[in-house]
């Protein structure tokens, strides 16, 4: 619960920030006491798209974990440590953004300098992620060697695989927040190697974004079944998908630079093949929830070629938040592809169209489903009962958000078409024809934003009523069964150190030769440790 509070409050603030940011790009709205855009920016991305996120998977993960493997008192204790060190981080951070002192952005780009408070803020936030992960990591090794033979539960088995993704993955930030950022940052180096620091940041910043996707691929896999009433579809392909996104996720950072000088194009083109490769769990999923739905209807009678979508709880929140997100993926991943293919992203980059497509995929996607799963978590951990009242609320939470980004995304992905840029105020860039064209957008945006900033106070409404006034009684956690016949899930997807191996050779192969590149051809002065 109590990463549910700070998740809560994130979500206040940055959607706060995010309504003033569609007003502003309206151009219809100044912001007021000079707040500067830039600052709200920072705000909302951090407080969002780092801590919102950070907070509600991890836990969500030790929800999974202590549900299905358990936690002994000192587990326990270490996963506070953990918590309070991210808690402590954050506020630190926050605070330097809130002060004008970091006005970087969530992706914190050099030369754009802040204050070394915010980089040594986001790097405790990372520290404390790492403890949590190496509780969850020590619950399954003492799980395992009790039991011998045994096939793992399925939730922990996919907690571990986020978790050895996200520990792979932070070295590459963490690594360039030690040697490059907070040096500089403090004034013991004068210059910095720009394009180091941003591909370590990407090598960090792909796999982020399938840290935020996986715990809502848990819920779909595991816990959705449940709520229609039906099993899980394939243990096998779950676990199989798991590893695929251990593998790809990582040695893929580059389609973020595709325009970037300084990086050879071949390069560029190996992590683009990558990149399709990491497409294929993500239809493996798309797979795996269509059959999960038409084998449940089948079994309750609906017949037909789409008959089955009758018997889906179309009432029930839990599964509608849910399904809204997946139908937002349909679009957002397609998106995904464009931007991934290299020659279109010289079309795309840059412009609005790709927060168009973050909004769909982070914040549709991935929030929808996170809300879907707070409907009952939160009840379970407060020992009260999600309610028909705060169901139905539910419901239209979910509708208005879907509406609200449906207008909000679209417009943006036209915008960009049409060479809006990201990342920055509104202009009229001396009144020329081109920024004329985005007028009617921008209006459409602003619009869709303070649909979705309304369907945020109702979230945070809705998250006071379930926690404080909701009736006492016991809120059921909704964990799947695997078919009474299922074929047994093959041994080898537990063969850890083989995986791990896997994954580190494919980052070696993609990431070796154009970071001795970017450190070799360095500017003088800013290779690390060059003081
Ligand atoms: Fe992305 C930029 C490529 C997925 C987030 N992405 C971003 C940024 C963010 C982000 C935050 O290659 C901006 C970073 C910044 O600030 O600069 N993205 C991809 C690709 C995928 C992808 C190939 N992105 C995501 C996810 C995100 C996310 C997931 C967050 C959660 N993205 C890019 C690229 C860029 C980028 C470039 C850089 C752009 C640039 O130039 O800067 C893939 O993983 C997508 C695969 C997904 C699918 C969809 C499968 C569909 C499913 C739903 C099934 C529906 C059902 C219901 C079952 C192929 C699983 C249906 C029922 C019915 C009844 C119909
Ligand atoms: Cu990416």
């Amino acid at each position: 619960m109590s990463y549910m509070y700070v998740a809560m409050i994130s979500l206040l603030v940055g959607g706060l920030m995010g309504l003033l940011q569609v007003l502003a790009r309206s151009g219809e709205f100044e912001l007021p006491w000079g707040i500067n855009y830039y600052t709200i920016l920072t705000v909302h991305g951090v407080i969002l798209a780092l801590v919102m996120t950070s907070f509600f998977i991890i836990g969500f993960q030790n929800a999974l974990m202590g549900k299905t493997i358990g936690f002994s008192k000192k587990q326990l204790n270490w996963a506070w440590v953990g918590f309070w060190i991210m808690l402590i981080g954050t506020v630190i951070a926050a605070v330097t953004i809130l002060i004008g002192k970091a006005n970087v952005l969530y992706t914190f780009y050099a030369p754009l300098k802040a204050h070394p408070l915010f980089y040594i803020g986001i790097t405790l936030v990372v520290v404390g992620s790492w403890v949590t992960a190496a509780v969850n990591f020590r619950q399954f090794y003492l799980w395992k060697k009790a039991h011998p033979n045994e096939k793992s539960p399925l939730l922990a088995f996919m907690v571990i695989i986020n978790m050895l993704m996200w520990c792979i993955a932070t070295i590459g930030v963490a690594t360039s927040m030690l040697i490059e950022i907070i040096p500089w940052s403090l004034g013991y180096k004068n210059t910095i190697n720009v394009l180091l620091s941003r591909t370590l940041f990407w090598y960090f910043g792909h796999p982020l974004v399938y840290f935020w996707l996986l715990p809502a691929y848990m819920a779909w896999y595991a816990i959705i079944p449940k709520v229609i009433g039906g099993k899980i579809f394939s243990d096998s392909l779950a676990r199989f998908s798991f590893i695929l996104f251990l593998f790809f996720s990582i040695p893929v950072g580059l389609h973020h630079q595709l325009t970037e000088p300084g990086l050879d194009s071949t390069w560029k083109f190996i992590q683009v093949i990558l990149t399709f490769m990491v497409v294929i769990p993500s239809l493996m999923t798309a797979f795996s929830m269509f059959a999960t739905f038409e084998i449940t209807g089948r079994k309750k009678g609906y017949g037909g070629l789409f008959g089955w979508l009758k018997h889906l709880p179309w009432k029930d929140v839990r599964f509608l938040a849910p399904f809204v997100g997946m139908l937002a993926f349909i679009p957002g991943g397609a998106g995904g592809i464009i931007n991934a293919s290299y020659q279109i992203n010289t079309m795309v980059h840059n412009t609005i169209w790709v927060p168009g497509h973050f909004h769909l995929t982070a914040a549709t996607t991935v929030v929808l489903t996170f809300f879907g799963i707070a409907y009952w978590l939160i009840p379970h951990l407060t020992g009260r009962k999600l309610t028909d009242a705060v169901n139905r609320l539910g419901i239209y939470q979910t509708i208005l958000w879907g509406v609200g980004m449906t207008i909000m995304s679209t417009a943006m992905h036209i915008q960009g078409l049409a060479g809006a840029p990201r990342r920055s105020n509104f202009s009229d860039y001396g009144g020329t024809e081109q920024a004329a064209e985005w007028g009617a957008y921008q209006m459409a945006q602003a619009v869709g934003g303070t649909i979705l900033f309304f369907a945020i106070l109702l979230m945070i409404f809705i998250f006071i009523k379930m926690i404080f006034f909701s009736p006492k009684g016991e809120q059921e956690f909704p964990i799947a069964q695997e078919e009474d016949h299922a074929e047994p899930t093959p041994k080898w997807t537990e063969n850890w150190k083989l995986w791990i191996a896997i994954t580190l050779v494919l980052i070696l192969f993609a990431y070796t030769v154009p970071i001795m590149d970017v450190i070799q051809n360095a500017p003088p002065g800013s290779a690390p440790f060059d003081w």
